[in-house]
């Protein structure tokens, strides 16, 4: 069985369930091969003696069982363009459609190309050759290029988590043709969802004038490119296992003690503002103002896990979340009473399912999302016999395959606030049969599905090139 070689920004311990998120996604695969996982140390250095501090040739290894953590350092400098630069001041924004929150600047550009540049010389003569390579996200978009010119011929698949714009927008990005021409050195690019697919498919018609072959092949720059729509799942069953575990029961029991009289909403997000945090409990402030049954009745539980620390934006969002909480409370509290509980830290992986269990209704709306996980986590750790409702942004990669949720444009509070109402209202029944339909697409399109559709969907791109021996690029 060929070795899978995972290579993302960051790399986590696997085997450790508070990594969530691609860890727990990726787990069995880099497992049952001995793969390796690749990435930033999340370290970084300022001079050139602190460099020498790495072994291997510049990267720390770790093993983990069967499988090894392979990760570099990088320099101050670097960190700065490649990581809060490039990916976090033009990529994050200019994907999520925010061209307003965009810093465009030259420095960024070349600190990204730079980065990739020194990923693929470390990982390169750590590489075997039936290896095969999947790269992560929008941090490392140019890297299969920086491999194939030092001539690694292996199969390497890309999968972008966030979504992608539509092509006006894309072309925006100064270095946007570059960008495309990188994502043809892969042999399969996978994406979120068909909208994803389809700006991605019309952005490389009109931008490269590439040509949409049968069997979602894209041919341009003398490459033939796979593209395909794989939504990321979820480990039902790893959760399960959270919610069954003592700090998930012991979490549900605490906060249904706490708030058995009331009904609990529920949100739980990194701090970021794609993630319509503002917009959220401008709509909840709605629902009080014109549903006053639901004063002194329902609270909002807000977690808003700090995120990117180091970048303005998220200061500016952190100021305005404090000021709409603040007056939310001040305006509608009571002595025993408070319509919002906003709490801006991180909260234990192990309390979530207890945490997401208690709550009648999830509030899921970002602005614009690759796919979110929590409507998914949400789902599936209630209780079938009496579940909550969960309201989904219609601009969720989740709301694509989650159509029994009660699906809202975040940007309109009057309706998220009426879509609140009825989620407190709905009667069992019909909450019943929006829930089993759910858990039906979740179980169906779990973590398992999403590795193995785009593994077996990379193997065939590569087949299906040599079959039709198309020359490479350099
Ligand atoms: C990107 C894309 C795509 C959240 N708060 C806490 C916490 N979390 C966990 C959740 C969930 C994960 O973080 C968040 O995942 P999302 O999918 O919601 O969003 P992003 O972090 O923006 O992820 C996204 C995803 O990649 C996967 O492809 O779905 O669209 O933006 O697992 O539970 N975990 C803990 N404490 C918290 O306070 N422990």
């Amino acid at each position: 069985m060929s070795r899978l070689v995972i290579v993302s920004n960051r790399v986590a311990d696997p085997r450790k369930a508070a990594a969530g998120g691609l860890a727990v996604a990726i787990k069995d695969g880099l497992q049952q091969t001995g793969g390796m996982w690749f990435g930033w140390s999340g370290k970084t250095f300022s001079d050139a003696s602190d460099a020498n501090a790495n072994n291997h040739n510049g990267v720390h290894m770790q093993s983990v069982g069967r499988v090894q953590l392979a990760t570099v350092d990088l320099n101050q400098q670097d960190y700065e363009t490649y990581y809060l630069g490039y990916a976090n001041n033009v990529l994050w924004p200019v994907f999520h459609n925010r061209l307003d929150l965009a810093k465009f600047d030259v420095r960024f550009g070349s600190g990204y190309r730079r980065v990739n540049q020194l990923f693929a010389q470390r990982l390169f003569p750590l590489l075997k050759p039936d290896d095969i390579i999947w790269v992560h996200d929008y941090h490392l978009i140019p890297l299969a290029a920086e491999l194939r010119a030092m001539g690694c011929g292996n199969p390497i698949g890309f999968f972008l988590h966030i979504p992608v714009p539509p092509p006006l927008i894309m072309a925006a990005i100064p270095e946007h043709e570059w960008l495309m021409r990188s994502l043809f050195a892969y042999d399969l690019v996978g994406l979120q969802t068909q909208s994803d697919m389809m700006h991605f498919v019309r952005y490389a018609e009109s931008e490269a004038g590439a040509e949409w072959l049968p069997d979602g092949y894209l041919r341009a720059f003398n490459r033939t490119l796979r593209v395909g729509a794989f939504p990321i799942g979820m480990d039902v069953g790893e959760f399960a296992d959270l919610a069954d575990a003592r700090e998930g029961l012991d979490m549900f029991s605490r906060m249904r003690a706490e708030y058995s009289r009331r009904e609990l909403l529920l949100g739980v997000d990194r701090l970021d503002y794609s993630k319509g945090l503002p917009q959220r409990i401008q709509a909840f402030r709605y629902l009080l103002e014109h549903y006053p049954e639901n004063r002194k009745r329902a609270t909002l539980i807000q977690i808003a896990a700090p995120s990117r620390e180091d970048l303005g934006a998220y200061d500016d969002l952190r100021r305005e979340m404090d000021s709409l909480c603040g007056a939310i409370n001040g305006d509608y509290g009571e002595l025993d009473w408070m319509p919002v509980r906003y709490i801006h830290r991180n909260v234990a992986r192990k309390r979530l399912p207890g945490l997401y269990r208690s709550s009648q209704v999830a509030l899921v709306t970002p602005l614009r999302d690759g796919m979110n996980l929590v409507a998914k986590e949400f789902l599936a750790a209630q209780d079938p016999a009496d579940p909550g409702v969960l309201v989904l942004s219609r601009f969720a990669g989740a709301a694509e395959q989650l159509k029994e949720a009660l699906l809202v444009n975040p940007y309109d509070s009057q309706g998220t606030a009426q879509a609140i109402q009825r989620a407190l209202t709905m009667p069992l029944g019909e909450r019943i049969e929006r829930h089993s339909a759910l858990m039906a697409t979740i179980r169906k399109y779990d973590v398992h599905w999403w590795r193995n559709a785009f593994l077996d969907s990379l193997k065939e791109a590569v087949r299906a090139t040599e079959q039709h021996a198309k020359p490479h690029a350099s």
